[in-house]
C-alpha cells in the first residue's frame, strides 16, 4: 500500500478496465468504475472485484452523468478506457464511433475542466491512428487512420493534447499498440482464434472463419500495459507514449501458434472468410516504445508465445 488516492476509471468492465482496477487497488486507491446503464451489464471481468470498486453509472455520450461522476467522486484520477473499442464495426457504426470515441473524450474533459480540473487525466489512444505506412511507428510518426475508429481516435488525440495546452490540463495519451489477455473481448482476432482452437480441441467446433490472416500486429499482454498507464499520471509533466512490444507477428502465426498448444492441426481447421474482411485494414503495425522505457522505466515482460500460450490455456480450462 503506496497511496491514498481517487481514481475513476470508464470502461471499467473491458480487459484493461478490470487490469487497471486491480493495479490501482493493489496501491491503495479506492477505485470508482464507470459502467454503461443497460439490462445485462458487462462485469464478467469484474465479479471478482465487485465488492472493493465502486461502480457508478453514466456514459460518455451523457454530458451530466459526467459531470455528476466527477463532481461526487473528485478524483484524483482519471483513466478513460471506455470506447467503440471494435474496428471491424467502425465501418457500419461511423456516426456513434465519433461519437463516443471522440465527443466523448470532450465531454469527459469538460466534465474534470469544471468539476476538478487538477484531476490528471489518462486516455487511451491506438497505433491504428497511424494507419498503413509501416515501418516502426514512435510518437513523431504521422497519423495516417484508414478506419472510422482510427479517425474518431485521432481527433480525440489531438483534443486531449488541446486541453493540455488551452487550460494546463494533466491530460495525457498513451499510444498503445494490441494488447490482449484471456480477458479480451471475444471479437478481436487473437481471442477468436484462441476460444475457437478450445472448442475445437473439445469437439465443440469444427472450424475457425477469419479474414486478413497476412495482417501483422505488434501484440502484448494488457495486464502489463495498464501500469504504463499508471505510470502517465505519476510524472511532473504529462507526455504521450506509444505503449508497444516491438516485435510483430501476422495473425496466421498467432492461429498457427495457438493450433500448436492446443494439439490440433493448423491445416484442418481455417476457413478464410470474405464477410471478416474490412473495407480498409493495416497490413503492418510495429511499435517503438524507446520513450517509455528510457523516461519511465516501463517494458513488455509477456513474449508472444507465452502471450499466445496463456490465451489458449485459460480458454482450453473454460472450454473443456
Ligand atoms: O483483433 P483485431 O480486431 O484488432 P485491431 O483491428 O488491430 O484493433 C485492436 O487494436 C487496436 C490497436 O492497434 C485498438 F485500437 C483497437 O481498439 C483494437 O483493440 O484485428 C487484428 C487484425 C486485423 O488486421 C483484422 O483484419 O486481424 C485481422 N483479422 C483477420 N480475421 C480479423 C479476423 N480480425 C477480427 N476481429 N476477426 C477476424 O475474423
Amino acid at each position: 500500500m503506496t497511496e491514498s488516492k481517487t481514481a475513476l476509471i470508464t470502461g471499467v468492465g473491458g480487459q484493461d478496465g478490470s487490469y487497471l482496477a486491480e493495479l490501482l487497488l493493489s496501491k491503495g486507491y479506492d477505485v470508482y468504475g464507470l459502467i454503461r446503464r443497460s439490462s445485462q451489464p458487462r462485469l464478467d471481468n469484474i465479479y471478482h472485484l465487485l465488492d472493493r470498486i465502486h461502480l457508478l453509472y453514466g456514459d460518455l455520450t451523457d454530458s451530466p452523468s459526467l459531470f455528476t461522476a466527477i463532481r461526487d467522486i473528485q478524483p484524483d484520477e482519471v483513466y478513460n478506457l471506455a470506447a467503440m473499442s471494435f474496428v471491424g464495426s467502425s465501418w457500419t457504426h461511423p456516426v456513434s464511433t465519433v461519437d463516443i470515441n471522440t465527443c466523448g473524450v470532450i465531454r469527459l474533459l469538460e466534465a474534470v475542466r469544471h468539476e476538478k480540473k487538477d484531476c490528471r487525466v489518462y486516455h487511451a489512444s491506438t497505433s491504428e491512428m497511424y494507419g498503413n505506412q509501416g515501418g516502426v511507428l514512435n510518437e513523431d510518426s504521422p497519423f495516417a487512420p484508414r478506419s472510422p475508429y482510427g479517425i474518431s481516435k485521432v481527433a480525440a488525440h489531438h483534443v486531449i493534447s488541446n486541453y493540455r495546452d488551452s487550460y494546463h490540463m494533466y491530460c495525457c495519451a498513451g499510444i498503445a499498440f494490441n494488447h490482449e489477455s484471456p480477458r479480451r473481448g471475444i471479437e478481436f482476432v487473437t481471442r477468436k482464434i484462441t476460444d475457437g482452437v478450445a472448442r475445437i480441441r473439445a469437439g465443440k467446433q469444427d472450424t475457425i472463419k477469419l479474414g486478413n490472416i497476412a495482417a501483422r500486429r505488434d501484440w502484448g499482454f494488457a495486464g502489463n500495459y495498464v501500469y504504463a498507464m499508471w505510470l502517465m499520471l505519476q510524472q511532473d509533466q504529462p507526455r504521450d507514449y506509444v505503449i508497444a512490444t516491438g516485435e510483430t507477428h501476422s495473425v496466421y502465426n498467432f492461429y498457427s501458434l495457438a493450433c500448436k498448444y492446443a494439439g490440433i492441426s493448423p491445416t484442418d481447421h481455417l476457413v478464410i472468410a470474405s464477410k471478416e474482411v474490412r473495407p480498409a485494414d493495416i497490413d503492418v503495425l510495429c511499435g517503438d516504445s524507446s520513450r517509455i522505457r528510457d523516461e519511465l522505466g516501463w517494458k513488455p515482460v509477456v513474449g508472444f508465445g507465452q502471450l499466445v500460450g496463456m490465451m489458449v490455456h485459460a480458454d482450453m480450462e473454460r472450454v473443456c
